[in-house]
């Protein structure tokens, strides 16, 4: 075993970067863990058992919820409940939050919002999925937990962390400190430490986009790619583009590799589409600690206002220059200025020629 750090390990290891701390955050990550290892063995046999199909509700987004989503749901609450480390659990999968009642966790000072399932349309084509979970400190003194506990700015976040259910399983987190990724060794049943110190490079070459949806996209975003399909030498473009269509699995390989994802507002989604909650601020967290950049194209992803459990927001994520290069360009484009600014802007970005 010499050279394998796995998570537990690690965990208690990294107790000592929080010298007042008792213990709860490593406990409820290790408890985040122990689900994750659950989810990840009835994922694999996705394929085998009789586990697909729609479970015939629908969710408060308005869309049908597959049997693996339930199941990543209740998996993950159940291992939060015995814990008992966390007071309330916010899923996306729940129109409301759920307390988590009972005598481990009266005291409990943590709460955790998460997407217990991301991108679950793609498990029955095998293709990777994962999970995004978030973790704040409660600010309410005493009585019940409130949704004002929940309600909090990214920049609040504790810890944040993703799975992906990939050609291997990881699990990635931060607890602000930089971002540690940990590999499933199914023969030891232990995530391992694989990706130390992970680091999104500053400038990429992929773009991530569902570009099926051009004709809705704001001015700024079809500048943006219309500026990734220009041929320039010196900046390595065009392009390439890679879209999944499974959030954890496209920003974890622009981690790995540099690149941006973009979910913009759409003229049909005037909000844009991922939530702020559960999959843009944890995402968020990870990648500026990583040191990328996340926005909505106007605004700090982690600094906006959380009004709602289930909110949504557009979302612009990746390597640092990739993002500010599209922020720039959604900045001139929203802000109504003049054509002659709009064309000097596609000028500076050498773009030959508008866009219809
Ligand atoms: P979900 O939480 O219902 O699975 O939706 C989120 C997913 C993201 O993982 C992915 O990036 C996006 O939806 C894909 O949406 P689209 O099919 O519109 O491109
Ligand atoms: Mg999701």
């Amino acid at each position: 075993m010499k050279g394998i750090l796995t998570l537990g390990q690690f965990i208690i290891e990294k107790q000592s970067d929080f010298p007042y701390a008792k213990g709860e955050l490593s406990r409820l990550l290790r408890d985040i863990g122990i689900a994750a290892k659950i989810v990840n063995r009835e994922v694999n046999k996705a394929g085998l058992m009789d586990i697909l199909g729609d479970v015939g509700t629908i969710n408060i987004q308005g869309e049908s919820q597959k049997k693996l989503d339930v199941f990543a749901n209740e998996q993950f609450i159940a291992a939060l409940k015995s814990g008992g480390e966390c007071c309330i659990v916010a899923s996306e999968e729940n129109d409301e939050f759920v307390y988590i009642d009972g005598e481990v966790s009266k005291n409990a000072k943590y709460i955790v919002a998460m997407d217990p399932l991301d991108g679950s349309s793609n498990i029955d084509v095998n293709v990777a999925v994962g999970t995004i979970f978030s973790i704040y400190r409660r600010v309410s003194t005493d009585g019940k937990a409130t949704l004002e506990d929940v309600l909090q700015k990214g920049t609040e976040q504790v810890a944040a962390g993703y799975i992906i259910y990939g050609s291997s399983t990881m699990l990635v987190y931060t607890t602000g400190k930089g971002v540690n990724g940990f590999t499933l060794d199914p023969s030891i049943g232990e995530f391992c430490l694989s990706h130390p110190k992970m680091k999104v490079p500053d400038d990429g070459v992929i773009y991530s986009i569902n570009e099926g949806n051009y004709v809705h996209f704001p001015e700024g975003v079809k500048k943006y790619l219309k500026y990734c399909q220009v041929e320039d030498e010196q900046t390595s473009r065009p392009y390439t583009s890679r879209y999944i269509g499974s959030m954890v699995a496209d920003v974890h390989r622009n981690m790995i590799k540099g690149g941006i994802f973009i979910y913009p507002t759409t003229s049909g989604a005037p909000n844009g589409k991922l939530r702020l909650v559960y999959e843009c601020n944890p995402m968020a967290f990870i990648i500026e600690q990583a040191g990328g950049r996340a926005t909505d194209g106007f605004n700090r992803i982690l600094d906006k206002d959380v009004t709602s459990l289930h909110q949504r927001s557009a979302i612009f994520i990746g390597s640092k220059n990739m993002v500010l290069k599209i922020e720039e360009l959604m900045q001139t484009y929203s802000s109504k200025t003049p054509d002659e600014k709009a064309e000097a802007t596609m000028e500076k970005f050498g773009i030959v020629g508008g866009v219809d």
